[in-house]
């Protein structure tokens, strides 16, 4: 029998944000990326509007769980030309990763091309300046590592593959964030949990053991597709290759948050805090309609990456 492993303790008083919280009318809110700035915790929300497109607004928390949504949105779907096209049905998925003194967002820029990987960058979160459009169509799911690796940045992002083969995390890389190359498949869909297609969910973090990111893992059901999440460990000095990962989920939907919503089934994290006491914080949309927060001991996901079944 296979040991099941759940680090995750999800926060008692989930879902911390739903529309209720949001100071103007919208759909929903779900899908934030999170970071820290200065003395406060950010969260960096998709919120969809009534006309189904999605903009980003912040949130600001002194403790990483109560959470105050700004009066207004922060970025919306370009109008300047050489953006309009891609962004004209929403921006959305945002994730955030600190490089030196900036902040830099990858995000889903969605329009009638289909959807592709942009990237923003701000260093006071009051400016926004759009950086490139980082990949052609049909990708998705895309985070920045912390820092330059050999000199380049590093992405992973996830192609959509073609026909029955589902979408699978790659990995690549650019002297300036704008030309990316050196592509190489990292992980694919594997028969079971996630045999549909995979996505990165978090910016890397640095452990000792690797960089850690989590992932989720999408099966398809008689009753449609569940999003559930897994574990990733890359190699510090080459991230293309993989040191380890979990091959069970570690996390997915049981609350009724997260079973019933827009999209039901579905927990979708798109940003992983790591405090000074060896904690995490998960910020996740559930159902594609509010966000929730679990915490887990960053040491219990590496460990779950390297094999060891029992959590200390
Ligand atoms: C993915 C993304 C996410 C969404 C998920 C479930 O493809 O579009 O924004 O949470 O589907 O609907």
């Amino acid at each position: 029998m296979m040991e099941r492993i759940f680090p995750f303790q999800r926060y008692r008083q989930n879902p911390i944000l739903t529309k209720s919280d949001v100071p103007y009318a919208c759909n929903t809110v779900f899908n934030a990326a999170a970071c820290r700035f200065k003395d406060q915790y950010l969260l960096i929300l998709r919120i969809e509007d009534q006309a189904g497109k999605s903009h980003f607004t912040l949130a600001r928390s002194g403790d990483g769980r109560n959470f105050k949504i700004d009066p207004q949105p922060w970025v919306t779907p370009d109008t300047d030309p050489r953006w309009e096209p891609y962004e004209r049905y929403g921006i959305e998925d945002p994730r955030v990763t600190r490089i030196g003194d900036e902040y830099f967002i990858t995000y889903t820029a969605f329009g009638p091309f289909g959807p592709r990987v942009a990237i923003g960058k701000t260093s006071d979160f009051v400016g926004f300046e759009r950086v490139s459009l980082a990949t052609e169509v049909d990708n998705k799911d895309a985070v920045l590592f912390p820092e330059r690796i050999r000199g380049d940045y590093v992405m992973l992002d996830r192609p959509s593959g073609v026909g029955r083969r589902g979408g699978s995390i790659w990995i690549t890389y650019s002297p300036d964030l704008v030309h990316w190359g050196r592509a190489r498949a990292i992980l694919a869909p594997e028969p079971g949990w996630s045999n549909s297609r995979l996505g990165i969910c978090t910016p890397p973090i640095r452990t000792h053991e690797g960089w850690l990111t989590l992932y989720h893992g999408v099966r398809e059901t008689a009753g449609g597709k569940l999003y559930r999440m897994g574990v990733l460990l890359l190699d510090l000095h080459d991230p293309a290759k993989i040191v380890g990962y979990s091959p069970y989920f570690i996390f997915g939907p049981e609350e009724i948050y997260e079973r019933v919503g827009d999209v039901p089934n579905v927990i979708f994290a798109c940003g992983l805090l790591p405090e000074d006491d060896g904690t995490v914080k998960m910020y996740y949309g559930a159902a594609d309609t509010c966000i929730a927060l679990a915490e887990a001991r960053l040491e219990d996901l590496v460990r779950i990456c390297l094999g060891v079944s029992h959590l200390g």
